[in-house]
């Protein structure tokens, strides 16, 4: 699925796109990914203004921990995903229209994601 088609799968849950607040977010996102070797789509993207990252809900972020040498931009990438790196679970910038096969949606808890998966 795009990262579009995890936005608006989430939505039909009624919830959104999970994005990790913290370090701590992002151990647990990772046990939620099989200790993180499932690539997923996270709820941040710069769409509307190059550089600038936003949650799900439009909100400025400020906790994102970029992978080495990442956001790159490289041929205009948007949108954020995990799985660059299993261990670290940081962040690297990529297409927003690429396939990935995992998206996490955010319920009250962190570690009661809704996982969604969509494989062709
Ligand atoms: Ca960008
Ligand atoms: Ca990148």
């Amino acid at each position: 699925m795009t990262f579009t088609q995890a936005r608006t799968k989430c939505n039909q849950y009624g919830s959104y796109l999970s994005y990790p607040r913290n370090d701590d977010d992002g151990i647990k996102l990772r046990g939620l990914l099989n200790e993180g070797r499932h690539a997923s789509w996270i709820g941040a993207d710069d769409i509307e203004k190059e550089g600038t990252w936003r949650n799900v809900k439009g909100e400025d972020l400020t906790y994102l921990p970029w992978s080495a040498g990442q956001p790159d931009n490289m041929r205009n990438q948007d949108c954020a995903w995990l799985g660059i790196n299993r261990n670290t679970m940081k962040w690297d910038d990529r297409d927003c229209g690429n396939q990935l096969n995992y998206a996490v949606c955010h319920k009250s808890k962190i570690t009661e994601g809704i996982k969604i998966t969509s494989r062709k």
